[in-house]
């Protein structure tokens, strides 16, 4: 095992990794930047280094400074989070150089799945169903209409260096095919350095269901169940649970069987998850992201296996602690992302947190970094916290929620807990029928 792990981010996952190293009887060292002092989880580490100003770019993603931290402190692994340096394959293979364990998988799956077109077609080569469309990057016009008629309109163009909703266009005809293409091409290009392009059937009201995969770099793989994520606006996620209120027991045996055999076969190793559109009943795979993601708390909530052992018992060759068989989804999760943002326009509202109450009881889980007084920082995300319910299923798990919601208060600045305690009223939610679109349409409808 690890004797100190460097926690190379800030917030609540830093604070969330810092937990898992405590409870494992790991030292901890945090870096921040000259913004991030008063940090709850800067007060928390047994060590810490300032690595640089406010901007991201000097700080948190600055690889050297980062390596230096780990020799001056003799950290032996490094916990990545997620966002900033946690998908940089250049990081895992600089720090494997070092002889410092990168708490993540090889920098070739990071490569691999962080290239759209590579990870798709890896993908499919593994048995996981994936979106019809071209088999690989598509230049000419001439190749574009000829995919694009044997799949069949709408079509989108994706950027094979993009991701995450970035760099996307539709074509509704044949006519709209060539703009889409060169816009495409040239968006991509200018943002990513990479003008690479793919077309896939335009799926018109999926939602977007994921697979939390864990790997132990020896040929064993798991998976732990999906979490529904479609309530997002402008591919910023807002609410997700688990499990999916569209997917039954066989439904997710069954894909969670592919995806599991999937990171066996790949010799995946650490957390994974596999992102799928869901619609009539079928999973089309979208893009595979190779680190711990936000969200992770619901699926900790109805399996009762903190993830942030299993990484770090992986990354330390000590494998799994669980089988298959041993994984039981239990109850219903819902987490709530609560932003320092205005609740209708997603305006970022940095400033003095004044007053910080969080809920309690049985069933709810707070992860954030903030606490009475805190004044957030204007330069990062504006995510200060998630609320985690769980309950024996659905219903009960909603009625906690409304309650968890009444008790929170943050004073001081604008946060997005309005838009819940409006959301766990509406009957569509309640009902959990919704896609991708509709938190876009609920809130355009309300202005
Ligand atoms: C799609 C799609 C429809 N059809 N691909 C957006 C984020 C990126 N990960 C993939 N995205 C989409 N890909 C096909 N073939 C619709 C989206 C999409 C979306 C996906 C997931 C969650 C929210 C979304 C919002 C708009 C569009």
């Amino acid at each position: 095992m690890f004797q100190k792990i460097l926690i190379a981010n800030r917030g609540e996952i830093a604070l969330r990794v810092l937990r898992a190293c405590k409870e494992l009887g790991i030292q901890t060292v945090v870096v921040h930047s000259t913004a991030d002092s008063d940090a709850m989880h800067v007060r928390l580490a047994d060590e810490s280094v300032c690595i640089g100003p406010p901007p991201s770019r000097e700080s948190y993603l600055n690889i050297h400074q980062i390596v230096a931290a780990c020799e001056i402190t003799g950290a032996d692994a490094v916990h990545p989070g997620y966002g900033f340096l946690s998908e940089n394959a250049k990081f895992a293979d600089i720090l494997a150089a070092h002889n410092i364990t990168f708490i993540g998988p090889s920098g070739d799956h990071i490569r691999i799945m962080g290239d759209k077109i590579e990870a798709k077609r890896t993908a499919k080569r593994l048995g996981i169903p994936v979106v019809p469309g071209s088999d690989g990057a598509i230049t000419e016009e001439k190749e574009a209409k000829r995919v694009a008629a044997e799949i069949g309109y709408p079509v989108i163009i994706k950027a094979s260096a993009g991701g995450g909703g970035r760099g996307m266009k539709v074509a509704r005809t044949e006519a709209d095919l060539e703009v889409a293409l060169q816009t495409a091409k040239s968006e991509a290009g200018a943002a990513f350095g990479d003008d690479a392009v793919y077309i896939e059937k335009y799926l018109e009201k999926p939602r977007h269901i994921e697979l939390q995969v864990f790997g132990d770099g020896s040929g064993h793989g798991v998976h732990f169940g999906e979490r529904d994520c479609s309530l997002q606006r402008r591919h910023q996620k807002v609410w997700e649970e688990a499990n999916s209120p569209a997917l039954n027991a066989e439904e997710r045996a069954r894909i969670g069987g592919i995806c599991a055999k999937a990171i066996a076969d790949l010799g995946y190793s650490g957390a994974g998850t596999i992102e799928f559109l869901y619609e009539n009943g079928e999973f089309y795979f979208i893009e595979m992201n190779t680190r711990l993601q936000v969200e992770h708390p619901v699926t900790e909530a109805i399996t009762g296996i903190d993830l942030v052992h299993e990484q770090i018992r992986v990354a330390s060759g000590g494998g799994l602690s669980i089988r298959q068989e041993d994984i039981k989804f239990n109850g219903h999760a819902i987490e709530c992302r609560i932003n320092a943002e205005d609740p209708r326009t997603f305006t970022p509202s940095p400033g003095t947190i004044t007053h910080f109450h969080t809920p309690g009881g049985l069933g709810i889980r707070v992860d954030s970094g903030v606490y009475s007084g805190y004044r957030i920082p204007p330069y990062y995300d504006s995510l200060i916290g998630k609320l985690i319910v769980h309950g024996r299923n659905r219903v009960e798990c909603m009625m906690r929620l409304r309650r968890a919601l009444d008790e929170f208060v943050v004073d001081g600045i604008k946060t997005t807990l309005p838009l819940f305690r409006d959301l766990v009223g509406n009957p569509d939610i309640a009902n959990g029928d919704y896609d991708i679109h509709w938190l876009e349409k609920y809130l355009a409808k309300e202005d």
